[in-house]
């Protein structure tokens, strides 16, 4: 499946672009499969409606465990690194991972999971989470991985649009000195959330908890009364794998649906092709499992085809900043796949942190999430992989279930900060506002994919319409990423950044909408408006203009509680980085917030707002920016 050459690159995209079906084919039959497909794709976008290997059976846990224990049933599947480096790191053989997969597989059926139904699960960074994911793939159980860092109202949101029957949870987390309640904020939760009927609960910080007669029990008491013969569910290639809730222009989370067959091809392939994974090698990616990142490359990816994969539960700068370059020491990491946000922020310790660490067993370093400026892209490359490691910029997305744009490490020629070319199988094309092609290079457009891949979203989960709105009505027969994008001369792509209101916060998508509605609830607050700016660490911050008629002198407190109320409703990473208080906002005639001054002004830029004069009432940006001005 690996290509070695930026020549058999070429070669190999012209193929898949001219034979899409054979070109998968010839992929998906890398995998194991319990009945092969009667056809390889069937779609359209308008509805949209895709298929990918229809009629195959298969379940996606033989692929990532049963398959490989006869010849590496011994060879470490999951490596987990503590947050607190005292403490011993656990090595999960493939062999051991299966048992344990099994085992809890039978607790999920005990607990009275059906294949179909869905699961939640709220947990730390520990293997069980991985565990967890694994056994409801195993019983053909739909999992819903929620972030540890959600409010109990959010995850209660994700649990009712999901009629989830069951959730996961742990006692607590551990996050550098934090630890952090977990079966605490999933009790607040489930006050609203009536189809929930069991909660297994694993121990892990030994933080009190109270557990709910009939409805909650213990992970390790569960796993005693089961054995570990669990024969893998035969499950549809369509069929639902899972759900991940993700940020959109509006101001309700989207469960972006997966199914297993297209994912799994998708996410195997990538994996093996842009970080040029061999046999033995240690990969780390940093993200969480609560997001795609960890779904496709910490577990379903790497252990797909065989690979050891890390699982990190701490943060890079605990107990310092050297963590992270200890952690690729200690478990001699070959690969390691992070985020510019966790680049710059560990650049801003400078080298010493790197002194004495040695990371010469690094051969390919990667990124995603967010674009990588120049300085963050040259700093990683000469002081992480002292100008020896490709970089892979990877660009993709919740819904594409795999990296779409990237170089291939070893093959594709990199460019600091492009995401340079599309993988085999993805026809990315850049569209204007009216949805006309834009050809040739040296062009900037609205990045769409015009053929479907087998990682594609299927549906928003329980509202197939919305799905079709946010991706497929934009432009006719298009799927649209929400990115803007650069090809340049030498047709490298080079994402830019969202279109749409959404912010990336240090890698995270929020809705700039899901903020405002939280920021409202606060009894003093009349209106908001939130827009990004560029933030020096996080790639973009949150910037909030709120009007507030009752500030009086106590502008701070005031703050806080609206700070506050936001970590309630969705969660401490949509807190705004900074609030100002105004009396009015721009608004054009018909009532619509003017955004793109507000912005204008939160970037600092206030030399040429463009014309205002079409606003309700100009004078409110005067105010605007007096008072943006003076804030801190
Ligand atoms: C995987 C992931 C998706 C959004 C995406 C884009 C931004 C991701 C990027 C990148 C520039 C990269 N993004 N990778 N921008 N260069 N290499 O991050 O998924 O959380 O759904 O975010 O992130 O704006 O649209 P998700």
């Amino acid at each position: 499946m690996q290509i070695k050459s930026f020549e058999e690159y070429q070669k190999t995209y012209q193929y898949s672009v001219d034979y899409p079906e054979q070109f998968w084919e010839g992929i998906a039959n890398n995998f194991q499969w319990k009945k092969k497909w009667n056809k390889v794709l069937s779609w359209n976008f308008s509805e949209p409606n895709i298929k990918w290997f229809e009629g195959a059976k298969l379940n996606i846990t033989e692929n990532c465990l049963d398959r490989h224990l006869a010849e590496n049933g011994d060879k470490p599947a999951i490596i987990w690194e503590p947050n607190d480096p005292q403490k011993e790191s656990v090595t999960l053989s493939y062999k051991i991972l299966h048992e344990q997969v099994c085992r809890f597989g039978n607790v999920l059926k005990k607990n009275g999971v059906k294949k179909g139904d869905r699961v939640c699960i709220y947990m730390p960074m520990v293997p069980e989470l991985a565990v967890a994911v694994l056994a409801c793939a195993r019983i053909g159980a739909v999992h819903s991985v929620v972030f540890g860092g959600f409010s109990a109202k959010s995850i209660a949101d994700r649990i009712n649009d999901a009629e989830c029957k069951v959730v996961i949870t742990a006692d607590g987390a551990f996050r550098g000195s934090k630890q952090i309640q977990l079966k605490e904020v999933i009790d607040d939760a489930l006050i609203g959330c009536p189809t929930v009927e069991r909660v297994i609960v694993l121990t892990h910080t030994r933080m009190a908890v109270s557990m709910l007669k009939g409805r909650d029990v213990w992970w390790e008491d569960e796993i005693k009364l089961v054995d570990t013969n669990c024969p893998a569910e035969e499950m549809d290639a369509e069929d639902l794998l899972f759900i991940l809730y993700t940020s959109g222009s509006t101001g309700k989370p989207k469960g972006v649906v997966h199914t297993i067959g297209g994912y799994m091809v998708y996410a195997g392939y990538t994996f093996s092709n842009v970080f040029n994974y061999q046999p033995d090698e240690v990969f780390f990616c940093t993200a969480d499992i609560g997001w795609i990142t960890g779904h496709s490359y910490i577990v379903y990816g790497p252990l797909s085809q065989g690979a050891t994969t890390l699982m990190f539960e701490g943060i890079p700068t605990y107990p310092d900043a050297s963590r992270m370059w200890q952690v690729v020491e200690k478990h001699k990491v070959n690969i390691l796949y992070t985020a510019p946000t966790a680049i710059r922020s560990l650049m801003s310790f400078g080298e010493e942190p790197l002194n004495g660490v040695d990371l010469s067993s690094l051969r390919v370093l990667g990124s995603v999430g967010e674009p990588i400026n120049e300085e963050a892209w040259h700093w990683f490359d000469e002081n992480i992989g002292k100008s020896k490691c490709p970089i892979v910029d990877t660009w993709w997305q919740t819904e594409t279930g795999g990296i779409m744009i990237s170089p291939i490490a070893f093959v594709t020629p990199t460019k600091p900060s492009f995401a340079t070319l599309p993988l085999p199988g993805i026809q990315p094309i850049l569209v204007d506002e009216q949805g006309n092609e834009i050809e040739g290079n040296g062009v900037n457009g609205n990045l769409c994919i015009k053929f479907p891949w087998p990682g594609m979203l299927r549906t928003t989960y329980g509202d197939h319409e919305r799905c079709k709105l946010t991706y497929f009505s934009t432009y006719k027969d298009l799927y649209f990423t929400g990115d803007g994008c650069l090809r340049d001369e030498d047709g490298y792509y080079r994402i830019t950044g969202r279109v749409d209101d959404v912010i990336n916060v240090s890698g995270h998508r929020i809705g700039t909408a899901e903020v405002e509605n939280a920021i409202n609830m606060h009894a003093g607050v009349v209106e908001s408006a939130v827009v990004g700016y560029p933030h020096d660490v996080k790639g973009q911050g949150i910037y909030a203009f709120v009007i507030n008629p009752n500030v009086h002198n106590d502008e701070d407190l005031t703050k806080k509680d609206i700070l506050q109320t936001v970590t309630r409703v969705i969660g401490a990473i949509a807190k705004p980085d900074k609030i100002l208080f105004v009396s009015g906002l721009p608004k054009t005639r018909s009532g619509k917030i003017m955004r793109r001054i507000l912005r204008k002004i939160a970037e600092g830029d206030t030399s040429n707002l463009g014309d205002v004069s079409t606003l309700l009432d100009p004078t409110v940006v005067t105010e605007i920016v007096e008072k943006a001005g003076q804030l801190k």
